[in-house]
């Protein structure tokens, strides 16, 4: 966090602090979900019941996101608006807890945060770092900046060690996870689902970041993708879409939209929704190939 003794935060600082802000307020946001697991009445901006524990990471991520000198805006998954923080150039996006649906389950739960240069709504080329946390077994941290994937483990105090370094996606793929329900994909997905389940084991978790780590660490591919009832699909290209296909790509792998990269994909407003396609690029190659 930034205060009067440290270095006036710069681009470097800026992105290694909102890292070090996720990482360390990771063990609180996992000791504080057991007590939140209610529904609340209220709705998000994608029309999605906030659960108590929802709205309470939210806050707390973005009071101490807000904190950082070299950060201007502050977006999440959960507010409608952009938050305005003073004059950074720098503008935060979180989805404070993916998957917050298994909860109820105790099933894994992440973070997801993205650092933009500029202001929001911003395309995927904007990122210059990009991280997530893995609420699993234990506490993970993956973060991406400049072309580097680090994993790292995140101890209970909130510090963290380098457990792999330069990740990349492993050559031979895998596993593939794939949502929404069969009968409302398209025909072209089908047919695509239809091929890589005869080639790859499926793992799929309900929280997008459990499923991505999968792809990080075994190969293969995660989509959420278009549907007959949504062609738009249901994750959000802000808050999802581009932080994890910044990632990916930053592995060695690839992201689409169904058509082109989900980084250059157009941003109209800010809580958009994508057809969200990641994994080892041949996958995704084929998946394009096909639509
Ligand atoms: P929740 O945060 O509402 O649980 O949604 C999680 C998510 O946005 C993403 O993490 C999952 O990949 C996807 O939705 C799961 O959606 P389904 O419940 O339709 O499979």
């Amino acid at each position: 966090m930034h205060d009067a003794e440290s270095p006036t935060a710069d681009s470097d600082d800026a992105i290694a602090e909102a890292f070090e802000v996720v990482a360390r307020s990771a063990p609180e946001i996992r000791g504080g979900l057991a007590g939140r697991r209610g529904k609340t009445d209220e709705q998000n901006a994608s029309g999605e019941t906030q659960l108590a524990a929802d709205v309470w990471a939210d806050d707390l991520l973005e009071e101490r996101l807000t904190a950082i000198e070299e950060v201007g805006q502050f977006a999440s998954e959960e507010r409608d608006g952009v938050v305005e923080a003073g004059d950074g150039e720098y503008a935060v996006t979180v989805d404070p807890l993916d998957g917050s649906s298994n909860l109820k389950p105790n099933n894994t739960m992440g973070t997801i945060l993205g650092v933009y240069d500029g202001d929001l709504p911003a395309p995927g080329r904007n990122l210059v770092g990009a991280a997530y946390v893995l609420y699993g077994p234990i506490t993970t941290m993956v973060t991406a900046r400049e072309g580097e994937v680090t994993e790292y483990v995140v101890e209970n105090d909130g510090s963290r060690r380098a457990v792999r370094e330069d990740v990349t996606l492993p050559e031979e793929p895998t596993v593939y996870g794939f949502g929404g329900r069969v009968p409302n994909w398209t025909d072209r997905f089908a047919d695509y689902a239809r091929e890589v389940a005869n080639e790859l084991k499926l793992r799929y978790g309900g929280a997008m970041i459990g499923d991505v780590n999968q792809v990080l660490t075994y190969g293969g591919v995660f989509a959420y993708p278009e549907l007959e009832s949504r062609p738009e699909g249901k994750l959000r290209l802000q808050f999802e879409g581009n932080p994890i296909g910044y990632i990916i790509e930053s592995a060695g792998g690839a992201s689409s939209d169904g058509e082109t990269s989900l980084l250059d994909a157009e941003v109209e407003e800010l809580h958009q929704r994508t057809p969200v396609y990641v994994g080892n690029r041949d996958l995704i190659e084929r998946l394009e190939a096909g639509f």
